[in-house]
């Protein structure tokens, strides 16, 4: 099926312009102007090898954007748009599942944080976002992807990586996978404090990385977007993705990358992000802030690297040596971060 029909099963039209945008590692996205509207929507491929259950992302779509409606919530929200048919996922011939979104005029995006004022307010808003849709009764959030945040999992997969991989990728990867392991006691703690239950089930974003921000034109935050990774887990998981996607002032997929954690950053996420969630979070979590940003940054440099030794399958990559470059990029912010809190 062509784009311009997939675009008429949500608009009824297919006098429209669709061109692709590129923003992430997993979804394929387009911006489509209607020109009988002149209307603009963002059409979606839902990648299916990540999100096996696409109703399930517009289930959890619908359930949060009614907590947010209904919440002390200033900022924008992303309206899923239905289908003529009146659904929120539409299958073409070929099984692909597609959504549409409207769109919200005059945003930028990121990929990496432009200064501290935007750091603070980024993190003041994902702060904000998950305070909302946090009341004491949680709704019937269903995981998206099986297993997305098992730590025990993610350090089975690369275990099972290492002993799978040819000769070749597992000596170009052989420094990263020495560092790997011998900084594998930062997941196991976190295994064993879920296991204890030392960490309270919180609705989490998920991927609240900076690239998930829309902001206006004079970079305030005007939207908390994504929510396909939505889930209910330990709220320590996004302060360490935002933290690892904020502080980190190189490109993701720098390899050469050399000092690119930045302290000043740090700290202002971490001012941010307690702004509105301080009083609701235990002494447990906000003790072990700077532990999560440290194994999440750990996770991230496990998965790109359990990816790049079963041969780039997952995340969207240019070149052989992209995910070893992002995971050697993850590892350096790391270093970065344990050198500031002198824990190296
Ligand atoms: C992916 O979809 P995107 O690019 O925002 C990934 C995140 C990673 C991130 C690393 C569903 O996010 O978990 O942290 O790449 N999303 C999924 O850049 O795997």
């Amino acid at each position: 099926m062509e784009l311009k029909q997939i675009v008429t099963g949500f608009t009824g039209t297919e006098n429209c312009t669709v061109s692709p945008i590129t923003n992430g590692l997993i979804n394929t996205t387009y911006l489509v102007e209607d020109h009988d509207s002149t209307e603009k929507f963002i059409l979606q491929k839902v990648n299916t090898r990540v999100f096996p259950f696409p109703e399930i992302i517009s289930q959890n779509h619908i359930l949060i954007n009614r907590m947010l409606e209904d919440g002390d919530y200033p900022l924008q929200l992303v309206k899923p748009k239905e289908t003529l048919s009146g659904n929120f996922m539409m299958t073409d011939e070929n099984g692909e599942s597609w959504r549409m979104f409207g769109f919200i005029e005059d945003t930028k995006t990121y990929f990496k944080i432009p200064d501290l004022k935007t750091a603070y307010e980024s993190a003041k808003a994902v702060g904000r976002f998950l305070n909302t849709v946090n009341p004491d009764l949680l709704p019937d959030i269903q995981a998206p992807i099986p297993d997305f945040i098992n730590f025990e999992k993610r350090v089975l997969d690369y275990q099972t990586s290492l002993q799978q991989a040819n000769e070749d990728l597992l000596k170009n990867a052989a420094q990263e996978i020495e560092t790997m392991n011998k900084l594998l006691f930062l997941p196991e703690k976190w295994i064993k404090m879920e296991k204890d239950h030392l960490l309270p089930k919180r609705i989490i974003h998920g991927d609240p990385n900076v690239r998930n921000i829309l902001f206006d034109k004079t970079s305030r935050p005007l939207a908390v977007i994504d929510l396909d990774t939505v889930t209910v887990s330990t709220i320590l998981y996004d302060f360490g993705d935002m933290a690892r996607s904020y502080t980190n002032i190189l490109d993701e997929d720098n390899g050469d990358a050399d000092n690119n954690f930045n302290p000043q950053i740090y700290r202002t996420v971490k001012d941010g992000f307690l702004l509105y969630l301080k009083q609701k979070l235990t002494y447990g979590e906000l003790e072990n802030l700077d532990y999560a940003a440290q194994t999440v940054i750990y996770i991230q440099a496990v998965r790109f690297l359990t990816d790049y030794l079963n041969g780039s399958t997952y995340y969207s990559t240019k070149y052989a040596e992209h995910n070893l470059d992002r995971t050697k990029n993850q590892l350096e912010l790391l270093k970065g971060l344990r050198k500031y809190l002198r824990v190296d």
